[in-house]
């Protein structure tokens, strides 16, 4: 079921996609183009409908606070009541990974580099992944954290303990996971050598997923796009198009699904967010070809559907998604969950979709059209939401001190 009853204006152009959804105008006024997603970077044009005039008018209303509803929703769940820049001026970020003293790291798709955002604000460079190749979608994608790893560490934070940040980036060669141990002190961190504990995942210019994330169940969960190659998702001897499940380590849990196998599922096309609700149900985002984005709720060995089917296909061979929205209403990539309570980052949407998962899901938005492009969220420990901004990476329109992490309280 879709929880948006659409008023995009597609009617009157034609429209081909690049990448993770990107809208570019087509020369051919036939219709959709399949887009096989080179590597070529263009800007989208924006989208004029009702819609858009309501965000215009809203945001002129209110600069700072508030939500801004699109005009099909309902009351939002969430109302922030304040919102502040925690940081400015960061360069095509992709992923933000939560300390437990609220200080992030944050990846730059880009430079390879990973930030240190402090709660005031403060920003420093903990280092450069080594080995990072940006083209198209790739690069510094998704970090996570893990507690441990004191072996690797020869000064460990007294407040923290040992803290390992774990990567996923894209090569020369492939994609891949390392990690790293997080040396010295708040303010101040650095990154140590690091170590590759999975390789060997295609890359391409684009639809390379990379969210990593820990589960309740302490292995690592990664996303892995089709890499361009569909029909690989749902080859279970591929790792294209499939949400990987792995020890600390990198080796495969003996209680996956397919024997010696990293697969936890297959079938997808481009997955771009993980996360975990009260129930311990795991839940992914995923960014449909031309049609319909998808929210799925993960079981091990289940199979997703693409490329043979996009969004609610009702074929028993498949399962479908919980929600489904266009790809002009979401585009999604990182998602958050506090309880049953899902946050959603929308690229193209330029929405905050938070979804109900107590009963039968439903999805409203907020921020609508206000931050632009919206790659990332995380909850911090004191509830305060931080979403990420993605502006900066060739297909958004930067507003000066973009990219930015809002923090929201409510
Ligand atoms: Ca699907």
């Amino acid at each position: 079921m879709s929880p948006f009853f659409g008023i995009f204006g597609l009617s009157s152009a034609s429209w081909m996609f690049k990448g993770d959804g990107e809208p570019v105008p087509s020369a051919d006024s036939s219709g959709y183009a399949d887009a096989m997603d080179g590597t070529e970077i263009l800007k989208p044009r924006r989208l004029r409908s009702s819609r858009d005039m309501s965000v215009a008018a809203c945001t002129a209303a209110a600069l700072f606070l508030t939500s801004c509803q699109a005009p099909t929703s309902e009351a939002p769940v969430l109302s922030p009541s304040v919102t502040n820049d925690v940081a400015t001026d960061l360069a095509a970020p992709w992923s933000m990974a939560l300390l437990a003293d609220d200080t992030l790291l944050v990846s730059e798709r880009d430079s390879g580099q990973v930030l240190e955002v402090s709660p005031s604000g403060a920003k420093h460079v903990v280092g450069t992944v080594p080995g990072v190749r940006h083209q198209g979608e790739g690069g510094l994608l998704g970090l996570a954290v893990h507690l441990g790893g004191c072996q690797d560490n020869p000064a460990p934070d007294p407040g923290t303990g040992c803290i390992t940040v774990y990567a996923y980036l894209t090569t020369s060669l492939d994609n891949r996971i390392v990690h790293m141990p997080l040396l010295g002190t708040p303010g101040t961190r650095s990154l140590g050598p690091a170590t590759v504990i999975f390789d060997g995942i295609p890359k391409a210019g684009n639809h390379n997923g990379g969210r990593i994330a820990f589960g309740p169940d302490g292995m690592l969960y990664a996303t892995a796009g089709d890499a361009g190659n569909r029909n690989a998702a749902q080859d279970p001897n591929s790792l294209s198009g499939k949400i990987l499940r792995m020890l600390p380590d990198g080796g495969s849990p003996t209680d996956n699904p397919f024997p010696g196998s990293p697969v936890w599922s297959l079938g997808h096309r481009n997955p771009q967010g993980i996360a975990w609700d009260e129930k311990g149900r795991m839940w992914a985002s995923e960014f449909g070809q031309n049609t319909w984005d998808e929210l799925n709720e993960i079981v091990p060995g289940g199979n997703y559907g693409w490329p043979i089917v996009e969004g609610t296909g009702n074929d028993s061979r498949f399962r479908n998604p919980v929600l489904t929205w266009t790809t002009a209403e979401a585009s999604p990539s990182g998602i958050a969950i506090e309880g049953t309570k899902l946050y959603m980052a929308a690229l193209r949407g330029e929405h905050l979709w938070i979804v109900d998962l107590a009963t039968t899901p439903t999805a409203r938005s907020i921020l609508v059209g206000e931050l632009g492009r919206l790659r990332d969220v995380t909850l911090t420990h004191d509830g305060r939401l931080y979403v990420l901004t993605n502006n900066t990476d060739g297909r958004g329109t930067p507003k000066p001190g973009d990219d930015k992490i809002i923090g929201i309280t409510r």
